[in-house]
């Protein structure tokens, strides 16, 4: 590893994270001529596909919508080998974007930010780090990402195991050997779909500990055919402007159709179609899927179908089949070969519901008082989503108001990218935003570019401080919660909802209305002299703690 680069005393922006969101941010604002340094924990770019080296990790969007759009040689001259990039490519990929773009040597990697403080006199942050390093930076960018602080289950005795843990959001750099081992997996999500079925592949046996199962539906991943590339390449500029008139930032055909519509014998051809296509497009095989119980339950009967016929053991499958919540409401996951892998003699899978987990020995874990001996523990327990990585750092606003006593009854923010009382404190895909229910590369560039048009109408404008306004952060945290009263999203007890940590609290994070329908509102704030934002000239935020007098932006 090359020496840590150095940070400087005083900078524009300090950007906190270097997976795609800090990187493209980074880039962005070099174009604006300011100076940026981005501050990241691990030793290199990626982000989640960085951190998630799990085995089988892979994304559920397709390779050839999964990446930057903004710049066209880069998206003509890259090549995705598979129809769902594997981590390994796509981390490849944020290496290339980071070499392509010089973006290295404005890194500090291997640093954490420990805090950022806001001086309301001065009008700039000081960024502190693990390295020591003490940043006076006008604007802090946390592009920290939604699922980054890993979680680690509360399970009595955990530390006592003697055998090898992991957590798949925090996987060994070095290629894990299963090989002859019992294994435990803790954890259903989509990190353990699609970690099972490689892991069984190996181990001598694999015994899954499920507390809630979850829908899944095949990835029919396949090396990428040249003819599907070419389509996409010839025309790249169009389909991704297409890709961003859809709800998701994903482009593929939506039947715009209610599933109660149609005869059950069609519906079931329906849903088989997009059975046989694969990926999470399952979920456009009719308009009212995440709208309407009866439509949604029309989809979800027919993949608990699917686990039934696949599954051979008739009390496995029903277990495997979820019907605490409605499809989609958690988000689907997309496997190759999971519900099969139930088949194999080597895959037993416990139910945490009828067993509970009791706790972990030196030895093994056991449930419902059961000792299940094994010899490695995979923890697939997920993150603690959206706020965790945020939540980090002690990050102090006007009048050393931390940003968790701020959102101590959960994330507030004005359009998803800024909060009152944190001046100049900009946050990429994060509460509030469309982030995990989108297409995140395009929500990332689509963010970024608002963000940068902002920085840049400041500089322009010789302002100097921007921060939401109070009672635009409530109304928007309004308008985000009745968006997904609209919706089954509320039923399900989820991340998107804070209910994967105990004691969080239970708000509804992302935005449902849409990538289209966000674009949309942010264009409008802009176009409205970025309406539920203030914007200070030098005068007046050194007007000190208070909040007047203020410069209108119109
Ligand atoms: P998820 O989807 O949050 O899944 C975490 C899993 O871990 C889930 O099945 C949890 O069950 C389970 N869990 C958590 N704590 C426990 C304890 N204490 N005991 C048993 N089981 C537990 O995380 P993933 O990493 O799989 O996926 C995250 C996202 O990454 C995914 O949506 C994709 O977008 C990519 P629970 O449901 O809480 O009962």
């Amino acid at each position: 590893m090359a020496q840590r680069l150095a940070l400087p005393a005083s900078l524009d922006v300090v950007i906190v994270g270097a997976g795609f969101g800090g990187m493209y941010q980074l880039h962005r604002l070099r174009g604006l001529g300011l100076s940026a340094r981005i501050i990241e924990a691990g030793t290199g770019v990626g982000g989640t596909w960085y951190w998630n080296r799990y085995p089988g990790a892979r994304c559920d969007v397709e390779s050839m919508q999964y990446s930057f759009s903004f710049d066209e040689a880069l998206q003509q001259q890259w090549r995705w080998t598979e129809r769902f990039a594997p981590q390994a490519e796509i981390l490849a990929y944020a290496n290339h974007v980071a070499d392509r773009f010089d973006l290295r040597r404005d890194i500090a990697f291997e640093t954490r930010v420990t805090s950022a403080v806001w001086d309301a006199g001065r009008a700039v942050w000081t960024v502190r780090t693990d390295r020591g390093d003490v940043i006076e930076a006008r604007f802090c960018v946390m592009a920290t990402g939604c699922l980054s602080a890993a979680r680690m289950p509360d399970i009595p005795g955990r530390d006592s195991f003697q055998g090898a843990t992991y957590h798949t959001g925090h996987w060994p750099h070095r290629k894990v050997d299963f090989s002859g081992q019992r294994v435990a997996v803790i954890g259903t999500g989509s990190s353990a779909i699609q970690s099972i079925p490689v892991i069984a592949a190996d181990a001598a046996e694999v015994i899954v500990f499920q507390r809630t199962p979850n829908f899944s539906v095949p990835a029919h991943n396949r090396p990428i055919d040249p003819e599907y590339e070419r389509h996409w390449k010839d025309d790249y500029a169009t389909k991704r402007a297409e890709a961003r008139r859809m709800r998701t930032g994903i482009l593929y055909e939506l039947n715009d159709q209610s599933a109660l519509v149609q005869e059950a014998a069609e519906r079931r051809a329906t849903y088989e179609r997009r059975w046989q296509t694969g990926s999470t497009q399952f979920m456009a095989a009719f308009n009212d899927l995440i709208l309407h119980p009866a439509a949604n339950e029309t989809a979800a009967e027919f993949v608990r179908d699917k686990i039934r016929g696949i599954v051979k053991d008739p009390k496995t499958a029903e277990a495997l089949a979820p019907k605490d919540h409605p499809i989609g409401t958690k988000r689907i996951c997309v496997d190759t070969g999971y519900y099969e892998t139930f088949n194999r003699d080597n895959v037993r899978l416990v139910n945490l519901k009828e067993t509970p987990l009791d706790r972990i020995t030196a030895t093994g874990v056991v449930a419902g008082g059961v000792e299940y001996p094994v010899d490695a523990i995979v923890f697939a327990t997920g993150f603690d989503a959206f706020t965790g990585s945020l939540l980090k750092p002690d990050i102090l606003g006007r009048g050393a108001i931390t940003l968790r006593e701020k959102w101590a009854s959960g994330p507030v923010t004005q359009l998803g990218v800024g909060v009152s009382d944190f001046p100049n404190m900009l946050i990429v895909v994060g509460p509030g935003s469309p982030s995990l229910l989108s297409n995140v590369m395009v929500s990332t560039e689509e963010q970024i570019d608002w963000l940068a048009d902002l920085i840049s109408y400041m500089e322009g404008n010789k302002l100097v401080e921007f921060e939401a306004e109070p009672q635009a952060e409530q109304r928007w945290v309004a308008h985000v919660n009745e968006r997904a009263k609209e919706t089954l999203y509320l039923s399900a007890d989820s991340y998107y909802n804070g209910a994967e940590i105990p004691g969080k609290p239970r708000v509804f994070m992302p935005y449902t209305g849409g990538v289209r329908g966000y674009r949309r509102i942010l264009h409008q704030c802009a176009q409205d002299g970025y309406s539920g934002f203030t914007l200070r000239d030098a005068a007046a935020a050194s007007g000190g703690a208070n909040r007047k007098p203020e410069v209108s932006a119109a």
